[in-house]
């Protein structure tokens, strides 16, 4: 099989890259080594920043998102059980969107099998090869067969533990990378969200997120141990925790309802530099994990295809190279602005175990501050509804 670009992965990065490249009149091709229906189940981000959902809509797959998706004006911040609002409207005169991450994949993917895109699921040993010239291949096996694209780009999306970062020759990419004394342990349940917008709740327990996909669906989350035994959170015992996390009042706000999915995530910040290395281009988680705390995954996977397709409908149609060259600087430059507001919100709304008593007065004052400050207040939502991209 030929085309003009090769994708390992169909997650949001993989999707939106071979959507905006269709646009272009770009041909590509996906690779995916699991079901239609597994990607398209997989419970991850709810928030997409602003720009991503015009993008979205403007590219011709936000409809649902726009029918389905609840527009937030701001979220709250909890000290203790005290809710303090940030006002991202009147802040920066935009809002966020939520809308789960696996309705986004969805769309993508009706989109592109509608378009007549190929993405083949169900795939298994793939690897990437010749990268290091103009006439790139990726092979993989389906249904036990034997298969080869030769492209002349492979755009790495297949997330952080795919086989497109590990194909790099050894000493040529720089790895950043932190480790966070904590995770989450996260819930889909059908019941309601205690608050129509999202509420980050700091409290001497720990921290809780108290986020939604509808106004009868809630994706709610408990700070834990990075390696907290799942089987230790029978039902009961995690309401109860998400309850206190509301702080004073907590079991009045927060219905219980049937829980859909649990799990536990762990919690990292990672980059490699550079992005790219030849005709192989990573994007999204591939290239770099941030703590959900920020709300960021999703959305820096989106900004960095968004470029990779710009700079490829550039040398398309005129040959030249300039973007293709500055795609890893291009992409770097957000995604370390993503990394320090993830890291910096993680921080400030967890408890850190190796903090000492004056830690906690620090992070207490930090709160009182950018809950209170009108220029802390809107460097916190500039960041959160997303930087602007040029
Ligand atoms: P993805 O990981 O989404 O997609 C990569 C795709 O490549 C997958 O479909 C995978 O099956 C495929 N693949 C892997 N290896 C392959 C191979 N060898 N061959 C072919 N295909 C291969 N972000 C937030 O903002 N908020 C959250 O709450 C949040 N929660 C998360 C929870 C979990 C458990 C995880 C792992 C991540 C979470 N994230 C969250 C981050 C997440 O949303 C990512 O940022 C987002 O999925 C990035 O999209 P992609 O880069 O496309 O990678
Ligand atoms: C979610 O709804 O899954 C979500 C929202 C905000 C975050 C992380 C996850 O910061």
């Amino acid at each position: 099989m030929r085309t003009q670009v090769g994708i390992v992965g169909a997650g949001p990065a993989g999707l939106m890259l071979s959507h905006l490249l269709a646009r272009a009149g770009i041909d590509s091709v996906i690779v995916e080594a699991r079901s239609r229906s597994y990607v398209e189940a997989r419970i991850r981000a709810g928030v997409i920043e602003n720009w991503a959902a015009d993008l979205l809509a403007e590219t011709g797959v936000g409809a649902r998102m726009q029918r389905e998706g609840l527009v937030h004006e701001g979220i709250e911040i909890g000290l203790n059980g005290e809710r303090r609002r940030i006002d991202f409207k009147r802040l920066t005169g935009r809002g966020i969107m939520v809308y789960g991450q696996h309705e986004v994949v969805k769309d993508l993917i009706e989109a592109r099998l509608a378009a007549g895109g190929k993405i083949e699921f169900e795939i298994s040993d793939t690897s990437v090869h010749d990268f290091d010239g103009d006439a790139p291949k990726i092979r993989y096996k389906k249904n036990g067969e034997a298969r080869e694209i030769a492209c002349d780009f492979i755009a790495g999306c297949d997330g952080f533990h795919g086989i497109c970062r590990p194909s790099i020759p050894n000493g040529v990419l720089t790895e950043y990378d932190r480790i966070y004394p904590f995770g989450w342990l996260g819930i889909l349940s059908q019941s309601p969200p205690p608050s129509h917008e999202l509420i980050y709740s700091y409290t001497e327990r720990g921290f809780g997120l108290y986020s939604m996909r509808s106004s009868s669906v809630s994706r709610l989350y408990l700070q834990c141990a990075p390696d907290e035994d799942i089987e230790k959170w029978p039902d009961d015992r995690v309401w109860k925790e998400l309850k206190a996390r509301l702080g004073p009042g907590g079991d009045k706000l927060l219905q219980e309802g049937k829980v859909l999915e649990k799990g536990v995530t762990a919690m990292r910040s990672f980059v490699v530099e550079p992005m790219q290395v030849g005709r192989l281009y990573l994007a999204g988680d591939a290239a770099h994990i941030v703590p959900p705390t920020g709300a960021k995954g999703m959305n820096l996977a989106i900004a960095d295809v968004l470029f990779f397709s710009r700079a490829l409908a550039e040398f398309y149609r005129s040959g030249k190279t300039a973007l293709l060259e500055g795609y890893s600087k291009k992409c770097l430059s957000r995604v370390w602005k993503a990394q320090r507001f993830s890291w910096w919100m993680t921080s400030m709304l967890h408890l850190n175990p190796a903090d000492s008593p004056f830690d906690r007065r620090r992070q207490w004052a930090e709160l009182d501050y950018v809950t209170t400050s009108e220029a802390a207040s809107k460097s916190l939502a500039e960041n959160y509804v997303g930087l602007p991209i040029a």
